[in-house]
Parts: C-alpha cells; structure tokens; sequence
C-alpha cells in the first residue's frame, strides 16, 4: 500500500490528523527509566501503547537515537520494529533531514527505507533535485522536503530573493513542477501561518506535515484552518515535547494521552 493510502486510510480510522514525535532524550526521561540500557525504547513503547488509537503517525526524530551511538540506533531499530509488529497500519515517518549527491542519497534512502523500513523520510532539498531522485525509486515511500521550516533562522536562507521570489517559494514551485503528489510531500513551520497559507494555494493537493505547535508556540486554529486542502485532510500535525513529556512521573503515558487527546480534539474542531 502506498505510503498516501496507509496515510488517509489511518486519518479516517482514528479520526486524527495528529503524528507524535518520538524524540526521547535521556535526561528528560522520568527518573526510573534513566537507568535502564533501554530506556528510550521503553519510553517509546509506553507512549505507543498509550496513545496509538489517537494518531495518524508517529515520527522518530534520528538525532535522539544517533546522539546515543550503536544503542540508541538499535532503540530506534525496536521502535520502528514494534511499531511495525503492533500497529502495522501507523505510518512511520523517520525525521532524518537528509540529502546529499544522488550516489549517497541512495544509501540514505536504503537506509531509511530498506534497513528501518519506515514510510517516509524527511529530507533537505539544499543539493537539488537530483538528490530527490534515488529516494522516489521506492514507489510506496514517501518523502517530505524541507520548505519553510518552523525555527526563526527560517528567515536566513530561506527568505533570500531569487528574482521575484523567496528561496522557499522557489523550492516549493520547483516540487509542483515534479507533479509527484504520491511520493512528495513538504514540511512547513506552524509558526509561520501566512507561508502555510500561501503554500497551500500553491500545492493543493500536497501532503503537508507541520511541526511547530506545543513548545514552539504555532497558532493551532491558523494552522489548521490554513493548512488543510479541500477535504480538510492533507495535513500531518507533529507534536513531539508538548505530549512526550507531560509529565516526567510513571504516569507519562497517561498524561501523553491526555495531552494527545486535548491536540486530536483541537485539531478536529477547527477542520470544521
Ligand atoms: P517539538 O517542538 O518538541 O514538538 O518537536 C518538533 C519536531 O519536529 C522535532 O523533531 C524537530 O526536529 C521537527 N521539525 C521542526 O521542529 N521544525 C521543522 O521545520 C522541521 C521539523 C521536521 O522536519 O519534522
């Protein structure tokens, strides 16, 4: 099933356009389970269990895992596994922000697609679109490509003009000409409504996943509102610190749910 269907199919069951990052840092982890050699895949599986009716995806950010060398790798490695073993139609969106000359991108891709089997990969569209092209020879994998990210260097790069336009805009222009909504979709901040409405306009009919609410303080109503295309659906809200850590007791799980609760609700309310 392509990663678009197992998308849509999963929003409709759980009645949620929520993905939780799975982005567990291991001083920020509830004190019993720093000890444990495999905490952030025991902290995974708790906030997986507590919470997978309640979301559309998961998305494990690899930074959390690679800081930790071979074993968090290897956490990483269980937690997809167990997501894949229990709940084989969440998608798995892996945050790894790659990109690189087409013969490197290629082993990025067997990496994020063959070696951890996820559904979709983050990656950065710096070194062009060839570097896009050994990622899209997985037809049932997804990309989505950096656009408008959600922190304030955004502004840096991003906003610099190349003739009329903004950098971003560019890129955005560049990734509609591919006419590949199957395979491609963009990440755009929450905390820029007006580039997420624009974009919209621009890509109608793309899947947008946006980070930015919760500690980065996005406007949750402008997101959705501006966010969804025309059958209040082609978005994928990520929300990783807000739900993870609501609380740094043993009731972590539970309070991730209900914090999850609260996002799914919100988000539903105002796709209305
Ligand atoms: P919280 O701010 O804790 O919800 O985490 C946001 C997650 O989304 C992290 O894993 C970030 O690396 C990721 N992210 C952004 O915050 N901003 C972006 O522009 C892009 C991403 C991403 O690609 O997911």
């Amino acid at each position: 099933m392509s990663f678009r269907d197992k998308l849509c199919s999963i929003q409709k069951k759980n009645n949620s356009l929520l993905c939780i990052g799975l982005d567990p840092e291991l001083n920020r982890l509830p004190a019993f389970l720093q000890n444990n050699n495999n905490a952030l895949f025991a902290f995974n599986k708790a906030i997986i269990d507590a919470t997978s009716d309640l979301v559309c995806a998961y998305k494990p950010n690899m930074a959390f895992y690679e800081a930790l060398g071979a074993n968090g790798l290897k956490q990483l490695e269980d937690t997809i596994s167990y997501l894949k073993e229990k709940h084989p139609d969440l998608p798995v969106i892996l945050d790894g922000k790659r990109g690189d000359i087409g013969n490197t991108a290629r082993l990025y891709a067997q990496m994020a697609f063959s070696y951890f089997n996820a559904d979709a990969l983050t990656v950065n569209p710096y070194l062009g679109l060839d570097s896009l092209e050994p990622f899209l020879k997985y037809q049932d994998k997804f990309i989505f490509v950096l656009v408008r990210t959600s922190n304030p260097g955004a502004k840096d790069f991003q906003d610099y003009l190349v003739g009329q336009e903004k950098l971003y805009q560019k890129i955005a222009v560049k990734l509609k000409s591919l006419s590949n909504d199957s395979q491609i979709g963009i990440v755009v901040g929450a905390t820029y409504p007006e580039e997420l409405k624009e974009l919209r306009k621009l890509l109608p009919q793309t899947v947008f996943l946006i980070p930015g609410l919760g500690t980065q303080n996005g406007d949750i109503e402008k997101t959705i509102q501006y966010g969804i295309d025309r059958r209040a659906e082609g978005i994928v809200i990520n929300v990783s610190r807000t739900i993870i850590y609501a609380s740094d007791k043993d009731d972590f799980g539970q309070k991730a749910r209900e914090e999850a609760t609260k996002f799914r609700h919100l988000i539903n309310k105002y796709r209305r």
